[in-house]
Formats: structure tokens, C-alpha cells, sequence
């Protein structure tokens, strides 16, 4: 993402129907190119009359709403956690073939879940209890700690690293799997690129501060 006002829609990683059968080329088309711009433009919309904003940062504003003027408080914390969120989403799914955790993640998903099936089972729990619109993700601390945290509408986990997310809002899955939250689940699961996220969890470790 760019680092600030104003932000574009990161083109897609692949193409619409790579992520086939498991995410249909519509769903994916209309879950990019609809809702995510949506995202993006609103919330560029929302900063362009406040330029004392524009050198903010996708993070800053995600974690600093708060402090926003009243009239777009809300909107840039729904529009800036929906982009950031859904960077993540499209970022990190791929296609075949499968893959799994590699180390360091490997290691550290055996002592907190005691494995890839204990990890999967926990965060298709999270994401089936997600009340209404959210998010159920895998975070990590700075000291690679991790941890599985839901979120309701577009709110993110920061503080913490999101290194997966799963939407569970409707537009993710509705077209293709109509109520069966679970089977998306699982398609979404299958279409993880853990190669990619393993890389991302090695990169957090090795930015910790040396002990002193
Ligand atoms: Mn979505």
C-alpha cells in the first residue's frame, strides 16, 4: 500500500479466476473491484477536504481514528480498516499448489495450537462465532506471540501483526456459498499462501530489538 493520502487500489494479485473453484472468478471480481475500491475511494473522499491528514499512514489512521474531527471519525475508521484489511486478504491467498506453515511459523503454530489442524480448527471457530460483519485473523505480537483475535466490521487487530485474515462478511462468500460460512472457510483455508505468510512472521522476528 502507499504510505499515505492518496491511496490506490493494489491491482489484484492473479487473476480473477485463479483462485478457482474454490473462490469463483465473480466473487473474487466483485469482492476486489467493487468493494475493496469502494473502500479506498471513501476513504480518499473523506481525507481530501483535510490535508493535515494526508501525511498519515494507512496504520496511523486505522489506529488514530479517535482523534479525528467528529463530521469523519467514523467513516475513515470503517473505510481505513477496510482497506487495510483487505490488502491483507487478497495479499495472502494464491494458487495451487497447497502449502503450510514454514519455519520459524511452523514451529511457533506446534507450541500455541499444537499444529496446522489445531490452528485451523481454532480460527474456523473464530470465524463461525464472528457475529454479523468482521474478521477472524492470526496475529502475532512484536515478539512473535501468537495469537487468534476477531474484529467486527472493519476494526483491525493493530496494534498486533494480522498475518492472515479471513473475511467473514457476506459479500466475501454469499455469491458462491450462500449461508455456508463454514464451507467458505475452508476453500479460503485451502487458498493460503504460506510461503508468503511464513516469510512475513521470519521478517517480524527478525526486527525485534536485541536483548539487551
Ligand atoms: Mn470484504
Amino acid at each position: 500500500m502507499e504510505s499515505h493520502y492518496p491511496f490506490a487500489l493494489p491491482p489484484l494479485p492473479y487473476p480473477y479466476d485463479a483462485l478457482e473453484p474454490d473462490i469463483d472468478a465473480k466473487t473474487l471480481c466483485f469482492h476486489h473491484d467493487k468493494h475493496f475500491a469502494a473502500y479506498v475511494d471513501n476513504l480518499n473522499k473523506l481525507l481530501e477536504p483535510y490535508p493535515s491528514y494526508h501525511s498519515w499512514s494507512l496504520e496511523q489512521l486505522c489506529q488514530n481514528w479517535r482523534d479525528l474531527p467528529d463530521e469523519i471519525r467514523q467513516g475513515v475508521r470503517n473505510n481505513a480498516g477496510g482497506v487495510f484489511n483487505h490488502d491483507l486478504y487478497f495479499r495472502t491467498l494464491r494458487t495451487l499448489p497447497p502449502s503450510a506453515p514454514q519455519p520459524p511459523l511452523d514451529g511457533a503454530v506446534r507450541r500455541v495450537f499444537g499444529g496446522t489442524d489445531g490452528l485451523k480448527t481454532a480460527l474456523k471457530s473464530a470465524a463461525l462465532s464472528v457475529f454479523g460483519s468482521g474478521w477472524a485473523c492470526l496475529c502475532t505480537d512484536k515478539d512473535g506471540n501468537l495469537s487468534i483475535q476477531k474484529v467486527a466490521n472493519q476494526d483491525t487487530v493493530l496494534p498486533l501483526t494480522p498475518l492472515l485474515c479471513c473475511d467473514v462478511w457476506e459479500h466475501a462468500y454469499y455469491l458462491q456459498y450462500q449461508n455456508r460460512r463454514g464451507d467458505y472457510f475452508d476453500a479460503w483455508w485451502r487458498l493460503i499462501d504460506w510461503p508468503q505468510v511464513s516469510e512475513h512472521y521470519a521478517r517480524i522476528l527478525q526486527s525485534r530489538p536485541p536483548i539487551p
